[in-house]
């Protein structure tokens, strides 16, 4: 394999923040710009997500805050948010776009981070004050209030504190979700007046409500067949043991959402597994059977691409957010709070209603479980075990979990079958080692997520599994990957179709081939830096992957494209 440019920074040494300072403005003071990097560095912040310009950049470099520039500025959101999701919320990544242009562009990166409640900041530059109403002037903290937690236009170098202790408030307290805080031009360069007087804003979270977990308890006693429901609030509170304890105790098996993917192991002999549109049988099975379906950490939200409570059942709903209770199903029972903490409580409630284990109850739903799961992948094991060419889906997702330390690793899908194909077949086995996603499903978010992600993680074998339409949305920022050493892996599903679409585009396809996408994505990732495999048989798959993650080893990003089947089967089960 060859080796791979670094870029000019890359280990060259910082310049003291003093030099830079004095050589601006030769005083002591802090301009605007200097005020927000100040507090971003206090914040912990590594480095910035970027695309010049935006005058936070050049202060954020002085102070060892190493910018990432992207090639588009929805990546450069997803790189931020794979990062506050691979902190889960203790740390946050930060965005810096312009004015205009340049936040206009991060539009649909914010709008996917909203829909799946990701704490990220933007800083954006904005239009002086003065012309802040004069149409068509982009107003970036009104546009995307829809589309944030908490956004505010700065119209003073003063209030910069004040709005940044806001700002990471909303991100570190309740159901989390990405900020943005506009600035001006005559705000960035404007002399602070003062001392900055900013400590970091703490994580805050909210205990139960003691009388509602003993009544949680008393209905769980009741239950025949209580379902454990998991969302992506148990990865946030880091709940994943304790939510495996708890299903013990019960005993109860366990279903996630496709956010809450790998809340505990899908290798965890009471997991379930978690539900896009497809999900495994036995996920359906136990689901359809439960009488009793307690929800942790989830706002059960309706979604095409999670899955849904069947009606009949009764719904014990805990989220960190009270707004979540009863806005789409009716909760018999609600319990407000911290995943973590409402765990615990409930385990010590029931210790104490309740003394002994599980015991004959556990090993026998164990069995149950493992019986489900072993039928349903034998019915699988044509796609999963097939020699087909060209390759199926499966095969490779088979050799994939076959030849990866899945302990290490950090994966995601993309939109389009391959979110179908991975989620439900992805076993993981350790907590929070997928990233799932799907309140959006923008095609091509999975790259950047994941070169957050694995600067979060560096020890992690961090990979995207995406289309080859969903790599034409936001391909080009491989060379992101590579100019900033971020060894991610690539993998693209070739098959020269949306196939997902292929219910839609009937008549077009026929008339006009409208379905087709082409291209050889191994050559795009040569031409951009990174090194790439074209996998055409199934038997060079496990060679290919080796290589691929020796490569990433060294810190240099690699991409593997499999020429695979359209793939039209799914596991859908109701
Ligand atoms: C930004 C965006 N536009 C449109 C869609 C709708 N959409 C979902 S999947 C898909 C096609 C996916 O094709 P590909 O990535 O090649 O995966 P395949 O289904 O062929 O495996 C489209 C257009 C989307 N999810 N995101
Ligand atoms: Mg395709």
């Amino acid at each position: 394999m060859r080796g791979r440019p670094t870029s000019q920074w890359y280990g060259a040494p910082h310049k003291a923040y003093d030099a830079v300072k004095n050589n601006r403005t030769g005083s002591e003071t802090m301009n605007g710009a200097e005020v927000i990097a100040d507090i971003l560095k206090r914040e912990g912040t590594e480095f910035l997500s970027c695309y010049p310009r935006n005058p936070v950049i050049e202060p954020c470099a002085a102070l060892d805050i190493r910018p990432i520039l992207c090639r588009q500025e929805r990546v450069g959101v997803g790189i931020a948010d794979g990062f506050s999701r691979t902190k889960r919320g203790k740390k946050n990544g930060v965005f810096a776009a312009q004015a205009g242009p340049g936040i206009e562009n991060a539009f649909p990166g914010v709008a996917q981070a909203f829909s799946e409640n990701v704490p990220l900041l933007v800083v954006s530059g904005g239009m002086p004050l003065a012309r802040q109403y004069s149409r068509p002037v982009f107003r970036a903290a009104e546009v995307f209030r829809p589309v944030t937690k908490w956004s505010a236009l700065a119209h003073s170098v003063q209030e910069l504190p004040d709005l940044l202790r806001r700002a990471y408030h909303a991100m570190r307290s309740g159901k989390a979700g990405p900020v943005l805080i506009e600035v001006p031009d005559e705000v960035f360069t404007a002399e602070y007046n003062g001392t900055v007087d900013y400590v970091p804003v703490p994580v805050q979270r909210t205990a139960p409500d003691p009388d509602a977990i003993k009544k949680a308890v008393e209905m769980l006693l009741a239950a025949k067949h209580p379902v454990l429901w998991a969302g992506q609030g148990v990865h946030y509170a880091e709940a994943s043991a304790q939510l495996a304890a708890l299903a013990e105790m019960l005993p109860a098996p366990v279903v996630a959402t496709n956010p809450g993917k790998s809340a505990i192991p899908d290798s965890h002999p009471l997991a379930l597994g978690s539900s896009t549109r497809s999900r495994s049988k036995p996920f359906a099975d136990f689901l359809n059977r439960a009488d009793l379906v307690v929800a942790i950490g989830s706002s059960l939200t309706i979604t095409n691409f999670g899955p849904a409570v069947p009606p009949g059942k009764t719904i014990i709903h805990s989220s960190n957010d009270a707004a979540d209770i009863n806005k789409e199903y009716r909760a018999d029972h609600a319990v407000v709070g911290d995943a973590a903490l409402v765990i615990d409580a409930l385990i010590a409630e029931l210790a104490r209603k309740r003394s002994g284990s599980g015991g004959n109850a556990l090993a026998a739903l164990k069995e149950d479980i493992a019986a489900g799961k072993k039928a349903w992948r034998d019915e699988w094991s044509k796609h999963l075990d097939s020699d087909e060419t060209p390759i199926n889906q499966y095969r490779v997702i088979r050799d994939m979990m076959r030849t990866l330390d899945r302990d290490n690793v950090i994966i995601t899908h993309d939109s389009g079958s391959p979110r179908e194909q991975l989620l439900p077949f992805w076993e993981t086995t350790s907590a929070g080692s997928y990233m799932g996603w799907g309140k959006s499903t923008q095609l091509g978010y999975g790259l950047g997520i994941t070169m957050g992600a694995k600067l979060a993680a560096p020890k992690k074998l961090c990979i995207n599994v995406m289309g080859d339409a969903a790599i034409g949305m936001t391909g080009m920022d491989i060379e992101t990957a590579a100019r900033n050493r971020i060894g991610i892996l690539t993998v693209v599903f070739n098959n020269g179709v949306m196939a997902a679409e292929r219910d839609v585009l009937k008549l077009s396809t026929k008339k006009y081939g409208a379905l087709t996408v082409s291209g050889n994505y191994t050559k795009v990732a040569e031409g951009l830096n990174v090194d790439a495999t074209r996998v055409e048989k199934p038997a060079d798959i496990v060679p290919a992957l080796k290589d691929a993650v020796a490569v990433t080893e060294t810190g240099a990003p690699f991409l593997l494209e499999f020429v695979v089947k359209e793939g039209y089967d799914f596991s859908r089960y109701a």
